[in-house]
């Protein structure tokens, strides 16, 4: 197939853009740079030393013969985009490239209103793009399970029965999401719907939970093909964070509660996630939803997890609960249903001992690269305008200074 990775720059993207490429397909990697320049803004780099993408892509031709198309642009530029279609000519499309961060999108109005138009006007051009060039090109687009929320019921893959006054239908699940950026993907999922219900297209949404781990065969290949590893406070994900937490001794920084309820995978399950996609694609004018995701935690378990593993290695680790940043339930049913990917094949990497340990592993590895003023969270849902990016670059450019 000719696979187009939108993102292929990102975390998930570059382990799906090696595992694709590996599989034989023909693979071309869109991107931007704009995770780079986050980075920049906010003053942290993930823990992993990643390369530039050309000398990634150059590294992985040389020692797998395979080569990748590398087009750099803006998917929310109509004009790059087209380019870009009418060029490689896709037969299916992964749909990586947003703004994927809840406390980046919850900074202030500026952060909010970038993140909906780079997601919203993105995955629009997207779908004017297939339907202009490749009408029959598949459509695989990253969401998220938390489009859902937290609801009081079972959640189901997308769409749910009702009865209503005695009438029944088959209707789009029910969304709660909790943040600017969540609420993106909902307005993407809305635009994907109607696009394929009008035009005939071929549509998989995939609801993805949070993802950890950052090695897989591919990027194990080389030092040079090494994935990111984020843990600061507003790109790292939760269980990437108290990893890194822990092999500095710092208390792990659970929010709240720490019953907030969430579904997880290994990276290596995402990139087989986004294969099974390829290989089994929706029926012209199918907008299906899989949810993406292996095995539910709730924080707090999480964080016991880590403390365990910390002990084994002879580190100890206290769990701290702050004052919950987020608007979110502390404490809450959930039941997320996952069966559409196993079914077609997923073969779960789940989360044990010694998977946390080589999680841990990684971060002992790049220890001395980690920034422990970045722990803490500074981005609150309830301010307007939170001064996180002044902030920290200010911290950034006094640890330069310092330095030099
Ligand atoms: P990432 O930030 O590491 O990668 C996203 C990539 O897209 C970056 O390289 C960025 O430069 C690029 N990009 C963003 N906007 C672009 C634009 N307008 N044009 C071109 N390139 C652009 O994110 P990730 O963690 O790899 O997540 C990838 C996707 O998966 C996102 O859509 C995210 O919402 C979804 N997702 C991620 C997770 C997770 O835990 N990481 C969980 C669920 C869903
Ligand atoms: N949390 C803590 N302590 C921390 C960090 C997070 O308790 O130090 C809590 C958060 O409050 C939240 C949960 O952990 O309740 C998950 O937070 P997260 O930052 O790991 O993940 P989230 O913001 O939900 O976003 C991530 C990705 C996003 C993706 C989403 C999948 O960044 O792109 O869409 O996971 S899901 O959670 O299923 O919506």
């Amino acid at each position: 197939m000719r696979i187009c990775v939108l993102g292929g720059d990102g975390y998930c993207g570059w382990a799906a853009a090696l595992y694709l490429s590996r599989a034989g397909h023909e693979v071309a990697i869109v991107d931007n740079f704009l995770r780079r320049q986050w980075d920049f803004e906010l003053g942290v780099q993930t823990l992993t030393p990643i390369q530039p993408l050309a000398d990634r892509i150059r590294v992985w031709q040389e020692l797998t013969g395979k080569s990748i198309e590398l087009f750099i642009g803006d998917v929310a530029d109509y004009d790059f985009l087209s380019s870009m279609f009418e060029d490689f000519q896709p037969d299916t499309v992964v749909h990586f490239a947003e703004q994927r961060s809840a406390p980046y999108s919850m900074i202030d109005r500026k952060h909010a209103v970038f993140t909906q138009v780079n997601n919203v006007v993105g995955t629009l051009n997207v779908l004017f793009a297939i339907k202009e060039f490749k009408p029959d090109c598949h459509l695989i687009k990253l969401g998220t399970m938390g489009e859902y929320g937290t609801p009081n019921i079972d959640i189901e893959e997308g769409y749910i029965q009702i009865e209503h006054n005695g009438r029944t239908d088959l209707l789009p699940f029910p969304k709660q999401p909790g943040s600017f950026y969540h609420l993106s993907k909902v307005h993407d999922s809305h635009n994907m719907m109607f696009a394929c219900k009008i035009w005939g297209l071929r549509a998989t949404d995939l609801n993805q939970g949070v993802v950890y781990g950052t090695v897989t065969d591919e990027t194990s290949l080389d030092e040079a093909l090494i994935n990111r590893f984020d843990y600061d406070d507003v790109f790292g994900t939760v269980l990437n964070r108290f990893c890194v937490q822990a092999v500095t001794g710092h208390p792990l920084t659970v929010y709240g509660k720490g019953g907030q309820t969430r579904g997880f995978l290994d990276i290596r399950d995402t990139v087989r996630c986004i294969e099974l996609a390829c290989l089994n694609p929706a029926k012209a004018g199918e907008c299906r939803v899989f949810n993406q995701f292996t095995e539910q935690f709730s924080v707090l378990e999480l964080a016991r997890m880590v403390e365990a593993a910390s002990r084994k290695m002879g580190l100890h680790v206290d769990v701290d609960h702050l004052p919950d940043p987020r608007v979110e339930a502390e404490q809450h049913y959930y039941n997320a249903k996952h069966s559409k990917l196993l079914d077609l094949g997923l073969q779960p990497h789940y989360l044990n001992d010694s998977l946390l340990d080589s999680l841990m592993n990684i971060a002992v590895k790049y220890q001395d690269r980690v920034d422990t003023s970045v722990f803490l969270p500074q981005v609150n849902w309830r301010n307007a305008r939170n001064r996180r990016s002044k902030l920290q670059a200010a911290a950034a450019i006094a640890a330069l200074e310092s330095k030099s």
